[in-house]
């Protein structure tokens, strides 16, 4: 049962696309005040545990901390951080009582879940104006189905987006891409995708190619193409201000840039220098900006990712002027002025609060300031996209994933976790949110495995990879000036192979795994409590998942450990996926047991009485051969008509 209430005069951010009647009086569980915004409260029981919150940090359960939706980009996620690239503010009460609550508001909005008093449960924002949806149901699972059916169809990618893809922020010319490609097929490794990061362009500007080093750069595409690659680019959030650059002066002639209060374009500093944001909240200009994915495809580009859209500004012009006065004064004036108050200010100038109220967007014809829905633009820039694909390639699937999202985003495209660290932290905090994403939502998910900044161990991102094995977005990704994390740079590369082999071993089964959960609004990723609801240990297990109704996963992530403690609800099979297309078989009881597992070996648990069908690796998805299919696990029929190969 789904109830829905109004508050004030919401903005439409179109996360729900189910027609709900609204109802009069307030929600009867926890209670509402208005006083000096909107609150909520509720007090928790001991026992209650609080899901969702989709891309957050910390655990599964989100109790004993706070979290703030303020769609941020943020590169250093430690524990303290309350905001990172998402917001997706949906939560489910799973105790005595169990029930979800959906917090529809575009704007900053803080959960407080036991950090101030213990039982309290508290979302706060700013303005009275949102929709609140309270979603009843039997159990946490039922709860997220309801509410994922309220939400839409999530985003169904290409079949080769499950395929490997390598990536590195520096990548820039046609040998920096054939070396990648050749450092895997010679190694024997499979690969299907390599992505273009901001290099390929030409000086940053969207919707532009690099013309020396790419003269030809349909017939580089098709190269790539030809040896089972898609190149994937990235696209940002702010358009180059330059003279003659045609998106540019569209975009100003047509007024399709978000706007000052005096009706000038607002200027923000990033890549390229000064840019425009393509004001995505209008429904013309969003349709306007996506056209122009149009030039990458008609070059038989398949895919992209978008960046940068919280949006991130390094520097407005505004700040900029702000802290040029203040050097002065404090040259001049204010010797006694703390060097540290300099440097946080120069500090503050990126993705500051002050300029998201110094634009506009324009909505029906209506000014609203970008603060008071800041954490649509990434939404609503991957919604240009997606529409424009349906209205572009009708009958294909285009990979699509972002860096900032809300809910509603999830049925244009997936989403990464953005700028994560090579820390075993970030590898448990990657496992412990991707089920919380399911539950909003997004199921093409994944984070940059082997981390994007800091310098990379072999041993680190093996381990990652085999957790990537199991993400449906399967991606090593590094920042520039970082160690080189390309599987073929480091030793015993047979070790990389046999853990990316076994996930192309596996992509029959897990692209059904996903159309499936895509098709039934379901989870591709579940915490085991999910599945065993009585089990009262399970319920605490945040480093295991389930995949589909067949499998568990446990993947290692501390160093130099041989192995990990495993806790089985139920009787499983323990399947250990080894290199060269091999596999050793054992069943275990219920309970704890310590599994050793390899850096070249991804273990599996299959449910009792399940098996799956397993296939040989290949060098890319094409070449699966998918008529001889292998079904490993407990003897019994996997239904064929279920699996999509
Ligand atoms: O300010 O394009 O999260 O994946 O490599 C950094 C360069 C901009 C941030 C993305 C990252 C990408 C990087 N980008």
């Amino acid at each position: 049962m789904i109830q829905k209430y109004i508050f004030g005069e919401p903005f439409e951010t179109e996360a729900v696309v189910e027609k709900i009647q609204a109802e009069e009086g307030l929600p009867d569980i926890g209670e509402i005040s208005l006083k000096g915004g909107f609150s909520y409260s509720y007090m928790m029981k001991d026992s209650d545990i609080i899901y969702g919150l989709g891309e957050a940090n910390r655990g599964l359960n989100k109790r004993g901390y706070r979290y703030v939706s303020d769609c941020t980009d943020d590169p250093i996620h430690t524990e303290d951080k309350a905001s990172l690239y998402g917001a997706h503010n949906f939560i489910v009460v799973s105790g005595e009582k169990c029930f979800g609550l959906f917090f529809d508001y575009p704007s900053k909005i803080t959960f407080d879940i036991g950090y101030t008093r213990s039982k309290l449960l508290s979302v706060s924002c700013e303005n009275a104006n949102l929709y609140v949806y309270v979603i009843g149901g039997e159990n946490a699972y039922d709860i997220v189905k309801q509410f994922r059916r309220i939400i839409g169809k999530s985003y169904i990618p290409p079949k080769f987006a499950f395929g490997f893809g390598q990536s590195r922020w520096g990548y820039k010319t046609k040998e920096d891409f054939r070396k990648v490609l050749k450092g895997h097929r010679e190694n024997h490794i499979p690969l299907d995708m390599i992505y273009m990061d901001i290099d390929y362009m030409q000086d940053y500007k969207d919707f532009t190619v690099n013309e020396d080093n790419f003269p030809d750069f349909s017939e580089f595409v098709q190269e790539m193409k030809d040896a089972g690659v898609r190149l994937i680019p990235i696209i940002d959030a702010g358009v180059k201000i330059e003279k003659g650059y045609s998106v540019y002066e569209e975009g100003v002639e047509k007024g399709y840039f978000c706007k000052r209060e005096d009706g000038s374009d607002f200027a923000a500093a990033v890549w390229p220098g000064y840019t425009h944001f393509p004001d995505v909240l209008n429904k013309e200009a969003r349709e306007w900006f996506g056209s122009h994915y149009k030039f990458l495809l008609d070059q038989g580009i398949e895919g992209f990712w978008n960046d940068m859209n919280e949006p991130a500004i390094f520097y407005s012009e505004e700040g900029m002027k702000e802290l040029k006065a203040y050097i002065r004064g404090y040259a001049e004036e204010k010797e006694d002025t703390s060097p540290w108050e300099l440097g946080a200010r120069t500090e503050g100038l990126a993705n500051s609060a002050r300029d998201y109220r110094r634009f506009y967007h324009c909505v029906d014809g209506k000014m609203i300031r970008h603060d008071k829905v800041h954490n649509l633009f990434g939404y609503n820039m991957t919604r240009a996209a997606g529409e424009a694909f349906e209205r572009l390639a009708p009958d294909k699937r285009i990979l699509m994933f972002s860096r900032s999202s809300y809910i509603g985003m999830h049925r244009y495209g997936g989403i990464w976790t953005g700028d994560n660290k090579s820390w075993w932290s970030h590898l448990l905090l990657n496992i412990k949110m991707m089920p919380s994403l399911n539950m909003c939502g997004f199921l093409y998910i994944g984070a940059d495995l082997g981390g994007f900044g800091a310098d990379a161990t072999r041993d680190l991102v093996l381990r990652w990879l085999a957790f990537g094995v199991f993400t449906p977005l399967m991606r090593n990704h590094a920042a520039i000036g970082t160690r080189e994390q390309e599987v073929y740079q480091f030793e015993d590369v047979d070790d990389f192979r046999g853990v990316i082999e076994t996930r192309y071993r596996l992509i029959p089964y897990l692209y059904s795994v996903y159309l499936k959960a895509a098709e039934n609004d379901d989870l591709y990723f579940k915490p085991l409590a999910f599945e065993y609801p009585e089990d009262s240990f399970a319920a605490g297990v945040e480093d295991q998942l389930m995949i589909g109704e067949e499998i568990m996963i446990a993947p290692v992530y501390t160093q130099n450990a041989k192995g990990r403690y495993v806790y089985l609800p139920e009787e499983m099979m323990l399947v250990k996926f080894t290199k060269d297309n091999c596999y050793t078989t054992e069943v275990l009881e219920k309970g704890h047991h310590y599994i050793e597992a390899a850096l070249s070996e991804v273990p599996v648990f299959i449910r009792k009485g399940k098996c799956i069908p397993v296939v040989k690796a290949a060098e890319c998805v094409e070449k699966l051969d998918t008529e001889h299919v292998e079904y490993v696990g407990y003897e019994g029929i996997f239904h064929i008509d279920n699996i999509y190969i």
